[in-house]
């Protein structure tokens, strides 16, 4: 009955809002509470932010705990729930000119050079908040030096205020070699005791103005970015220093794990992160936490998990995943991506991480993520930052009723039902019509939308051409990546490791990417690989065109705008899935004629 009802109250301030935004979009319990909800605070309660409900009255040790308690059970549930995550962050990779990198949705809604959009940024909290969000990095990790003067710091403390609210503290990403990039200093050598003191100065003068400032997140030696290899230093060296700057504060530094091309250049790219990280456990300070994407390359529709997490044993990490589509669409397919990640969680059990970062897909534009579907992997986001277990269907059944509302004997809940096997599926179809079977990374150059399976250059770094990474050949498709090819299946713990090294056990969804494989070989199916390749990307595009059909279905019950948004996206997203198919199934066909 009480969720029956939550579900109502929030359906009718779903519309309020929509009327009210004029967007057609709701962004979940965005708008005001109801008031008859009893709050109590119970300082028993362990401290960490968590809430406990019964009927209509919300119980929690903190402020934060209520707040989140009334979101909970606006969304129906009852009931006590404690975060499992201290660490709940977005990435935002917005640049300061306002652009931002893999931004899919409008322009920076932190960074331009007029104003801040004081209520915008407030909405954006709410909608963070009612998911459990506690925490957002501003800017680009290929950060610009800029962002650490004086007048952008008072910037990043204007909106420190009105996150602050809502639970959400803010963190900065700093480029490295920042001391001397502003021509402070001639150096940025970790062990210098003049860059030391510079960022020492520079954690107090941001404390100073932000109390609560939660630290900084650092790309360093990668993709040219500058870092303590310049200097002849180890990333414990960098990460260290920072970390001692951040420390009196309580500030934290997450250090990413996402290198190739410096020290390790010419090793196969999936396996530098542990050559460069493995040996440095046990060396980073208590307040330094390594950061590493889920797999190993680069935000695939498909990978296997990144083996670092594995080999970290005296060091904190987080999980950072990719929130923007980059290599899944971008704004224009639907593909809900917590499958994705619950697939990850099922490789690395959420206990080895203090927390989670997302890579957010929010810009201007009105819907916040450019496709309305997308709002709902920002909302799984949050969801599986509190909550790991929680089922990638509990999520999406929420995201649907708080979006489309719910009325458990209409028509619409039929709709939502099916709304909700696309929603499930749509990873599978991305992943079969883009790069099944392990394929990985042939998308066109630069800005990674559509296939270009034969993309080479010869003046760009090997491993950024499609090519290095299914080396197909008349006889044969696929990287070598076991024991006797470039070692990479060795850097997993058992079982994986022998589960992968050997072609005959290693899943098929993986085949590609551990192993060469002829194309006459026979899969589990009885097909060739060639064969099965062919299943693979039509299986792809029929499971979109069954979509299609069911947005069709769907047309009675969602307003216009957001139908017809949705449908033009769904539209190009059929045509997209045949030109994928039809590209790679001609380019690798042409070896085997
Ligand atoms: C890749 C993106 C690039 C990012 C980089 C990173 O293409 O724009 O800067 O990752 O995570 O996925 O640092």
């Amino acid at each position: 009955m009480n969720s029956l009802k939550s579900a109502v109250i929030l359906f009718l301030l779903c519309l309020a809002t929509a009327a009210r935004s004029e967007d057609g979009s709701c962004l979940w319990l965005r708008g005001e509470m109801p008031t008859d909800i009893t709050l109590q605070i119970d300082s028993t309660m362990p401290d960490d932010d968590g809430y406990r409900i019964n009927g209509r009255t919300v119980t929690a040790r903190t402020q934060m705990g209520l707040l989140y308690g009334r979101y909970a059970l606006l969304r129906g549930e009852q009931g006590e729930s404690h975060p499992f995550y201290r660490l709940r962050i977005l990435n935002h990779w917005d640049n300061l000119d306002g652009s931002i990198e893999r931004g899919y949705a409008g322009a920076s809604i932190f960074w331009d050079n007029s104003s801040l959009d004081a209520q915008l940024i407030q909405r954006y909290a709410e909608a963070c908040a009612s998911i459990g969000i506690n925490g957002t990095v501003l800017n680009n990790v290929n950060a610009s030096p800029k962002m650490l003067t004086r007048k952008y710091i008072k910037k990043v403390k204007e909106i420190a205020d009105i996150l602050r609210p809502w639970g959400i503290k803010v963190y900065l990403s700093v480029n490295f070699g920042s001391p001397k990039a502003l021509g402070e200093l001639k150096t940025a050598d970790p062990l210098d005791p003049q860059v030391r003191q510079w960022w020492q100065k520079k954690a107090e003068e941001i404390y100073a103005v932000i109390p609560d400032f939660g630290g900084f997140l650092v790309k360093a030696n990668s993709e040219g970015q500058p870092g303590p290899f310049d200097y002849g230093r180890t990333h414990a060296d960098g990460a260290n220093m920072l970390a001692d700057a951040l420390k009196p504060h309580g500030g934290i530094v997450m250090w990413r794990s996402f290198v190739y091309g410096a020290k390790h250049q010419g090793e196969d790219r999936v396996k530098q992160a542990v050559s460069e990280f493995a040996e440095l456990d046990g060396q980073f300070r208590d307040n330094v936490i390594l950061q590493s994407k889920n797999g190993p390359l680069d935000f695939q529709p498909r990978e296997p998990y990144a083996p670092i997490f594995d080999h970290m044993t005296k060091t904190a990490q987080m999980a950072e995943l990719q929130i923007t589509q980059e290599y899944l669409g971008q704004s224009k397919h639907l593909v809900y991506l917590a499958p994705m990640w619950k697939e990850f969680f099922s490789f690395v059990s959420p206990e080895r991480l203090v927390g989670i970062a997302g890579v957010a897909n929010i810009g201007l534009d009105t819907n916040w993520c450019g496709h309305h579907f997308s709002q709902a992997n920002w909302y799984a986001f949050g969801r599986l930052a509190w909550n790991p277990m929680l089922s990638s269907e509990q999520i999406a059944e929420e995201w649907l009723t708080q979006t489309f509302g719910n009325d458990s004997n209409s028509q619409l809940s039929i709709i939502n039902s099916q709304l909700l096997d696309v929603m499930l599926r749509s990873r599978e179809a991305c992943v079969d019509y883009m790069m099944p079977l392990g394929l990985h990374h042939i998308f066109k150059f630069d800005h990674h939308m559509g296939p270009d399976p034969g993309g080479f250059k010869a003046n760009y770094p090997i491993e950024w051409c499609p090519v290095y990474y299914h080396r197909a050949n008349k006889d044969s498709i696929g990287v070598d990546r076991s024991s006797t090819g470039t070692g990479a299946t060795t850097q997993y713990r058992e079982p994986y490791r022998s589960q992968y090294d050997n072609i005959d056990t290693c899943p098929e969804q993986y085949l590609l990417w551990f192993h060469r494989v002829p194309w006459t070989r026979r899969l589990s199916s009885g097909r060739t690989v060639w064969e099965e390749l062919q299943y693979h990307y039509n299986r792809g595009v029929e499971e979109v065109d069954s979509f299609a059909v069911i947005w069709q279905e769907a047309k009675p019950f969602i307003d216009k705008q957001r139908w017809q948004e949705v449908e033009e996206r769904m539209e190009f997203q059929q045509k997209d899935a045949r030109l994928w198919r039809d590209v790679c199934l001609d380019y690798f066909g042409s070896f085997l004629k």
